[in-house]
This record gives structure tokens, C-alpha cells and sequence, in this order.
């Protein structure tokens, strides 16, 4: 194991908030010291069943590498949001990515002896590969992906939907490395009857009970068989992060983030659409439009699949008193699996739209960037909007759009408030 690997096992340990007995049982005297980053130098006076006080509390900030201007929406299991001005880089690192689990972390993670099983009613023949084999079997890819997740803008829902309130910041785009999950399809040989693909992962239960599954969600084999959607290993050049999937994770770039799973060690080949957990009763939107409030039937609602068209501006930071009247914008637009064909702003409310200088993106699925000079007439209070379009021609709209029960795709037009001194 290395230190990084030993240090997340017993990050782990504390996660659990497992009994203090079993803790300083498993922890030695030395792992206490890499945690604490200073020796214990009275270690051998250490009560039995006592943990340093210093690690009764977690900081997750210093625990995942994140920056501390980041939310904790939720600790149990983690929910962690960066604040819209943080996603300004245009690859996104580790620090400013928001963080998604619908389970407790993995303990004690393995990667020397990671394998992934084909499985399935539709595969040829189970097969199941060490991820020694899979890095030298095949060819590797790099390419910057957006994931967002299905519930980011959820916090605008009226009636309110229930489910972390992300903001806007549960999107990013990493660049990943991996494999084609296409090839290893065809090495290990898929019947004609093939229609889904579901992933399985090593994250526990929030009941730990170890027969139930946080998530195991999916996509249609075109999907899955297309160029971008990587069984990914490294994370802008670097093992992935453990939080965000280490050691082996699938990257289904422009679908609701949920199809990425984590931690993946099986993949299952389906002869009709997943059904594992959170296919049904989330991750779905009514198959036409509700009135805010209404119940909706599960026969009713439709699987997302490619996210909608989304903008965000990532600086100046919203509330900035500006010295001057002209200021530079930028940000990132989006549009699932298809391209932001234009993006413009508005300085007032909407009524009048400038166009932006916008870049193609660096790989299909890539987020795009955008920029602008913006020139504010006079000193006083403005709001600055973005609107993105995408190559079949539809607009983000500037207020909340269809209200769902969950809460999903608000991809509403970002605003910002600046003042001219
Ligand atoms: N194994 C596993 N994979 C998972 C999840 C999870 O809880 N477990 N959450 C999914 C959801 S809902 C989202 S939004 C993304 C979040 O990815 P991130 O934490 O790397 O940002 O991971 C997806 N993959
Ligand atoms: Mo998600």
C-alpha cells in the first residue's frame, strides 16, 4: 500500500466513526502520527481506546484537497459544492470539484488487486480483467469531459425539491485517462441482443448492509460505445483522486453524472434497460410537463440522457465593485452530448444580448470557454446574464424551467451582480 492509499484506509476508519476501541486497534501509533502530521511523542502513554482529540473531527477540506471556500452540503454521506468563481480554470482541478456520493466511501481500496468483471445477460462470456491488464491490454485516451450532476441548480425549485440543494457548482471537467469502454467491449464480445450497460461499485450501503447497492446506474450500449466513454485511471494526469472514483472509474461524459460510476469493478451487459439501483424512482423527468407541485407516476417520467445546453460565468466573482466601467467575463458553456454553438450576455435584464467570444472545445464533450469585454454605461448596479445555445438551436431559458418532482436540470441562464463605483 502506498501512504497515500494507508492514509485514505484510515480516513476511512474515522468516517465510519468506528467505536474508538476498533480504531486505535487498527491505527498504529504511526498512522496516527501521518494523520496528525507530527509524532505523538508521549504515543506509549496513549490510553487504550483513546483518539487523539486532533482527529475527533474530520476536515474535509484537508481530508479530499479542496478548497476551503467550498460547501458542505451534507457529511453522511459527503456532499461537497465549490462556490461558481472557483470553476474558473479551464480544465477543473481536484481542489474547486464538487463531490457526489449517494453511499459511505470504500474502505480499505486495493489497487494492486483491482479487478473488473464483464458481466451479464448479453456478454459472450463473463470475463474479468486486473487493471494491470486493462492499462497495458489497451489503448489510452485523454480527454476533458463535463460532468454535471442531474441535480445541479436544484435549490431554485418551487415547490422546493427534496435532495442535496446544490447552487450551480456540480459540474466540472477534469481531463481523464483511460481506456475506451468500446474495447474492451469488443475484446470481450457482446450478443446482438445488447441494449444497456450497468455498472457495479465497491462503495458501501448508508445501512451497510452489503446486499444493497448506493447506485448502479447506466447507459444504452451507444452510449457506451461511443469514443469519449473511458474506464478512466488518472485524473488530470494523476491517479484519480480516491473521492472521486480511484482506482478505476467509468466516464460518460454530457449524461447526468450519475452514469460515471465510481470505484467501478463490475460492469454488467444488459438484454434490456438497467435496473439496478436509482434507475427507478430518480434520474427521471416527467415525459411531458407537470404543474409545479404535482405528483407524477413512474410510468410517467423518462430516464435523462444528454444533459441540457448551460452556462456559467466564472469571473468576476458575483458581488465585485468594479473600479471601472468595463469588465472582462469569462466562464464555461456546456451542452450534453451536443456543441454550444453561441453565447451571449445581457447587462440589461435580458432585453438587449451581446455576443461573446466563445472557443470550440478541446474534445467533443468538453466544456467550452467564453469571454467578453463588457462595457457598463455608467457607475450603479447591474446584473450580468449569460445564455448559451446549442448547435440545434436551443437557448438555456432565462427563468427556471419545467419544475419536476426531483428537482433535475435547471439550466436556467447565470446571472451575476456587479457595482460601478
Ligand atoms: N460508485 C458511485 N459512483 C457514483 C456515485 C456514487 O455515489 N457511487 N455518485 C454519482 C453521482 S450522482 C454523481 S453527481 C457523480 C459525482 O462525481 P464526483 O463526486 O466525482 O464529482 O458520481 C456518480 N458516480
Ligand atoms: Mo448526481
Amino acid at each position: 500500500m502506498s501512504n497515500l492509499q494507508r492514509f485514505y484506509s484510515y480516513i476511512n476508519l474515522s468516517f465510519k466513526k468506528l467505536k474508538r476501541r476498533e480504531f486505535v486497534k487498527k491505527a498504529t501509533l504511526s498512522s496516527f502520527a501521518m494523520l496528525l502530521g507530527a509524532e505523538i511523542i508521549f504515543g506509549a502513554k496513549l490510553p487504550k481506546d483513546y483518539t487523539p482529540l486532533a482527529l475527533e473531527g474530520v476536515d474535509p477540506f484537508a481530508m479530499f484537497n479542496k478548497n476551503k471556500g467550498m460547501t458542505v452540503l451534507n457529511d453522511k454521506p459527503w456532499n461537497v459544492e465549490p462556490k461558481v468563481h472557483l470553476l474558473n480554470d479551464n480544465v477543473t482541478p481536484n481542489a474547486s470539484m464538487f463531490i457526489r456520493n449517494n453511499g459511505l466511501l470504500p474502505e480499505a481500496l486495493d489497487a494492486s488487486n483491482w479487478t473488473l468483471t464483464i458481466d451479464g445477460e448479453s456478454v459472450s462470456k463473463q470475463k474479468t480483467y486486473t487493471l494491470a491488464e486493462l492499462k497495458s491490454k489497451f489503448k489510452q485516451y485523454t480527454y476533458q469531459l463535463t460532468i454535471e450532476c442531474a441535480g445541479n441548480g436544484r435549490n431554485e425549485f418551487d415547490p422546493p425539491a427534496k435532495g442535496n440543494q446544490w447552487t450551480l457548482g456540480a459540474v466540472h471537467c477534469a481531463s481523464w485517462t483511460g481506456i475506451r469502454l468500446k474495447d474492451l467491449l469488443n475484446d470481450v464480445g457482446i450478443k446482438s441482443n445488447a441494449v444497456y450497460i450497468g455498472f457495479h461499485a465497491v462503495d458501501q450501503h448508508l445501512s451497510k448492509d452489503p446486499k444493497k447497492e448506493p447506485i448502479s446506474r447506466g447507459c444504452p450500449m451507444s452510449k457506451a460505445m461511443q469514443d469519449e466513454t473511458l474506464l478512466a485511471f488518472k485524473m488530470n494526469g494523476k491517479d484519480i483522486p480516491m473521492v472521486h472514483g480511484f482506482p478505476l472509474r467509468l466516464v460518460a461524459g454530457g449524461w447526468p453524472a450519475s452514469v460515471s460510476g465510481k470505484w467501478v469493478n463490475r460492469i454488467s451487459i444488459r438484454n434490456k434497460v438497467h435496473d439496478g439501483t436509482k434507475m427507478i424512482g430518480a434520474y427521471k423527468v416527467p415525459s411531458k410537463p407537470v404543474a409545479p407541485g404535482e405528483k407524477v407516476k413512474e410510468e410517467e417520467m423518462r430516464i435523462i440522457e444528454s444533459m441540457p445546453v448551460k452556462s456559467i460565468i466564472t469571473s468576476p466573482k458575483t458581488g465585485a465593485i468594479l473600479a471601472g466601467k468595463s469588465v472582462i467575463i469569462n466562464g464555461h458553456a456546456w451542452a450534453g452530448e451536443l456543441e454550444v454553438s453561441k453565447m451571449e450576455y445581457s447587462i440589461d435584464f435580458g432585453s438587449t444580448w451581446n455576443s461573446c467570444a466563445l472557443k470550440k472545445p478541446a474534445n467533443r464533450l468538453a466544456w467550452q470557454h467564453f469571454s467578453a469585454t463588457v462595457k457598463l454605461p455608467s457607475s450603479g448596479y447591474y446584473e450580468i446574464w449569460a445564455k448559451a445555445t446549442d448547435s440545434n438551436g436551443i437557448a438555456q431559458p432565462m427563468l427556471l424551467p419545467g419544475w419536476n418532482p426531483k428537482g433535475y436540470l435547471n439550466n436556467a441562464c447565470h446571472r451575476i451582480a456587479v457595482k460601478v463605483k
